[in-house]
């Protein structure tokens, strides 16, 4: 026989225990939650809170804190994942960027180490990246140069959802720089570290004030630095391919790189130029309202002076092409030096 009062008590028991469970269910997930938070540390980035296309000294800002989809954990994970989409969904727009703060390598290392592999690299945990790029960044002596780079530039490439490293070129010794032979170095050894398939060379001084200017490849050669205040955000000339620009792998062999003779200030950048428009391509930039940059002030560097030469070259690059570039390219490797935001290749270019 049943027992009213046995049934009641039955059914308050498990109600009770079901309301212990349903709690204790709510209380893992409020501890899984506060983990991954700490997973996921957040990078502040300084943006510019307006639509306006032209920076006015009025301009309001704000620091906004973006949840980055962020941990090098999470991509261990053996299911492939979806392509990431072609916009990204994080971009914010127009850059608050200057350089009158002083920013340590510590500093860097502490607002965006935790987000990076060794070696400046860096790749989206949840989708798989469109492009793995390398970016090369031709060096000697710009030390407060690199650090505000890295600061601008890790938060956006991350958000611009590229698999990518950074690497850092530094021409050892005090002869005449050679900017575009340390960019074909780059390119060879990034290589060796990973199948990049677009790299974006990149000097030191440059960075953009706009995330949507995406460090991508395209179809033809691509120049990024088309508005730069120090040139009041007009482009030189329509054949200015220098400051930032991107080739795919196969566009950089099929002109054979840049050439390795251009020692000193100049015309290295144009005869990149010439070499593209000879082997049948031509050159994209993305909107000048976008495409947006400032350039770290500097003066002229020691054994960087300009170099007369160069410019007679640029008239030569059809003669030079096939011999000059990639497949003549001889160096010696120093060093190699892993750093959480890069890695720094120091390299002897064998100067006159
Ligand atoms: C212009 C070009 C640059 C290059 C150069 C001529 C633009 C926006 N920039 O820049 O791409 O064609 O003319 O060579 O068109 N560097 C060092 N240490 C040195 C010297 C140079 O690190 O001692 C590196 C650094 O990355 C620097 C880059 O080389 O940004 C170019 O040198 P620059 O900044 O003196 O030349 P600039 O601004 O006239
Ligand atoms: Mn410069």
């Amino acid at each position: 026989m049943f027992n009213i009062r046995d049934m009641k008590e039955k059914i308050s028991s498990v109600l009770a225990l079901s309301a212990l469970f349903t709690l204790t269910c709510f209380a893992v997930f409020l501890l899984h939650d506060k983990d991954t938070s700490l997973v996921f540390p957040s990078v502040p980035q300084q943006v510019v809170k307006s639509n306006r296309s032209v920076f006015g000294a009025m301009m309001d800002h704000v620091w906004v804190t973006k949840t980055p989809d962020v941990s090098m954990e999470t991509t261990a994970t053996s299911e492939p994942l979806d392509p990431c989409p072609d916009t990204p969904p994080s971009l914010v727009g127009p850059l608050l960027v200057e350089f009158e703060t002083k920013r340590s390598l510590e500093l860097v290392r502490k607002q965006v180490g935790s987000l990076l592999q060794q070696g400046g690299r860096y790749r989206p945990p949840n989708c798989t990246a469109r492009q793995k790029v390398a970016v090369i960044v031709p060096f000697r002596n710009r030390s407060q140069h690199l650090n505000h780079w890295l600061y601008y530039l890790h938060p956006v490439l991350m958000r611009q959802q590229l698999d990518y490293g950074v690497y850092v070129i530094n021409q050892d010794g005090d002869g005449a720089f050679n900017r575009a032979k340390l960019m074909n170095i780059g390119f060879n050894e990034s290589l060796k570290e990973y199948d990049y398939d677009c790299f974006a060379f990149s000097d030191v001084d440059l960075v953009p004030i706009d995330d949507r200017n995406l460090y991508r490849c395209s179809d033809h050669p691509r120049h990024l630095s088309v508005a730069i205040d120090k040139f009041n955000y007009i482009l030189s000339s329509k054949t200015a391919f220098g400051g930032v620009s991107l080739l795919t792998q196969q566009q950089f062999l099929k002109v054979n790189g840049f050439s390795n003779t251009f020692w000193g200030w100049g015309g290295e950048d144009d005869d990149l130029y010439n070499r593209i428009i000879h082997r049948g391509m031509s050159i994209t930039r993305p909107d000048a309202q976008i495409a947006k940059y400032k350039m770290i002030k500097h003066g002229r560097d020691l054994h960087n002076e300009v170099n007369p030469e160069n410019a007679v070259k640029t008239q030569k690059t059809a003669e030079n092409i096939d011999t000059d570039g990639l497949n003549s390219l001889n160096f010696t490797v120093k060093e190699i030096m892993k750093d959480v935001l890069y890695t720094l290749i120091s390299v002897d270019v064998r100067s006159p």
